[in-house]
C-alpha cells in the first residue's frame, strides 16, 4: 500500500534522497501543481462556468480554441511567470516563447505544455488534461529564445500531466520513476496514490483512430489488421481496442494496465509527420512511459531521441506497452528495408 503523503512530502523526500529534485525544480512543479487544481475548478464547473464552447479563435494549429483552451494557458502563465524559476515558457495556444516579463526574476528552466489536451472533448464531458515538459537552458547561455527550446526529450528534467477525469489525478516523472497523485478535494491537495509504476510488456489493447485506416501506411495497416485478427490471425490471441481521443486519457490507461497507443503518419498530409506535438505532448508522455518501463517511438525511432527544429513540429507516435511498440516499430523499420 502506497504510502499517503502530501505532493509536497514527496517532493521534499526525493529531494533528499535523490538529489534529482533542485529546490527551484521542486517549486516549479509545485506551482504548475497548484495551476492545475484551479484548471480542474473551472474544468468541473461546466456549463454552471459558462466555460463551454467555442473562444470563436484559432490557434497558432488553425484550430478552434475552446474557451477552456485560453483559461488553462492564462492560468500557466500568471501562476508561473512570477515565482523566480523560469525562463520562458512555451504553449500549444500561443504562436511563440512566453517570455518571463522583466518585472520578475529570471530562472534556468524552460517549461512547455498543452493547456488542455482533448479539447474536442470538453462539450461532451469526457476526460480531458494538462500535459507538460520541463527543460534546462544551456549553461550560461544569456537571455533565452526559441532555440533554447529546442532539445531532445532525452533532455528533459521534468515531465507530467494532469487528468481531468472522474478523479483529478497528477503524474510526474524526474527520471526517478513515475508517481501518480490524487486530488483530495476535501484537503484541497494532491496525495500520493502510486510511486511504482510499472506498464506490462505485453498487452491485449491498442488505441488508435481506426476511422483514418485506409490512409495509414502499410506496416500500421498490417498490425492493426493483425490484432483485428485476433486469435485466428498470426498474434494468436484476442486484443480489445480503446479511443477517447484525448492522449492524457489514452496514456493514463496505458500507464495504469498497459496497452499500445498510435497516432500514425497519414497520406492525406503526407508532409505532416504526425498529428500529435513532438515538444508538448509527444516528448513529455515519452518520458513518462520510458520510466515506466514501456516504450515510445515515431514508428521508426525513439522519440526522445529526435532533435526538435520546429517549437511546434509533429511527430508520429508509438507508446505503451514495450513488446508491442517494438513490434510496430520492427513492421514499420522492414518496410523501409
Ligand atoms: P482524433 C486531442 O485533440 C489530440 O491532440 C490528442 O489528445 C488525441 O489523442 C488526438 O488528438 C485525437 O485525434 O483525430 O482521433 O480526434
Amino acid at each position: 500500500m502506497t504510502r499517503r503523503i502530501s505532493l509536497t512530502q514527496y517532493l521534499i523526500e526525493q529531494q533528499r534522497q535523490h538529489g534529482a529534485i533542485p529546490q527551484e525544480l521542486r517549486l516549479l512543479i509545485e506551482v504548475v501543481a497548484r495551476a492545475c487544481k484551479r484548471i480542474a475548478i473551472s474544468v468541473n464547473k461546466g456549463a454552471l462556468g459558462e466555460v463551454l464552447g467555442s473562444a470563436g479563435s484559432e490557434n497558432v494549429q488553425g484550430e478552434v480554441q475552446k474557451k477552456l483552451d485560453i483559461i488553462a494557458n492564462e492560468v500557466l502563465i500568471e501562476a508561473n511567470e512570477w515565482g523566480g524559476h523560469l525562463a520562458a515558457m512555451a504553449s500549444e495556444e500561443m504562436e511563440g516563447i512566453y517570455l518571463v516579463p522583466n518585472r520578475f526574476p529570471q530562472g534556468e528552466y524552460l517549461l512547455m505544455f498543452d493547456p488542455l489536451d482533448g479539447s474536442s472533448n470538453i462539450d461532451v464531458n469526457v476526460s480531458i488534461g494538462t500535459i507538460f515538459s520541463v527543460l534546462k537552458k544551456a549553461e550560461g547561455s544569456k537571455g533565452v529564445s526559441e532555440e533554447d527550446f529546442l532539445q531532445p526529450g532525452s533532455a528533459q528534467a521534468a515531465a507530467g500531466y494532469c487528468v481531468y477525469g472522474p478523479q483529478t489525478t497528477l503524474v510526474l516523472t524526474f527520471g526517478q520513476g513515475v508517481a501518480m497523485f490524487t486530488l483530495d478535494r476535501e484537503q484541497g491537495s494532491f496525495v500520493l496514490t502510486s510511486d511504482e509504476v510499472k506498464i506490462p510488456e505485453d498487452t491485449k489493447e491498442f488505441a488508435i483512430n481506426m476511422s483514418n485506416m485506409r490512409h495509414w501506411d502499410a506496416p500500421m495497416q498490417r498490425y492493426v489488421e493483425e490484432c483485428l485478427a485476433g486469435s485466428t490471425g498470426p498474434r494468436g490471441k484476442d486484443f480489445n481496442m480503446r479511443w477517447i481521443a484525448s492522449m492524457v486519457a489514452d496514456v493514463h490507461r496505458i500507464l495504469t494496465r498497459g496497452g499500445v497507443f498510435m497516432y500514425p503518419w497519414d497520406k492525406r498530409e503526407p508532409n505532416k509527420a504526425g498529428k500529435l506535438r513532438l515538444m508538448y505532448e509527444a516528448n513529455p508522455m515519452a518520458f513518462l512511459v520510458e520510466q515506466a518501463g514501456g516504450a515510445a517511438t515515431n514508428a521508426k525511432q525513439r522519440i526522445m531521441d529526435l532533435q526538435p527544429t520546429q517549437l511546434h513540429e509533429r511527430v508520429s507516435v508509438v507508446l505503451g506497452s514495450k513488446n508491442e511498440v517494438e513490434r510496430v516499430t520492427a513492421y514499420h523499420l522492414e518496410a523501409a528495408q
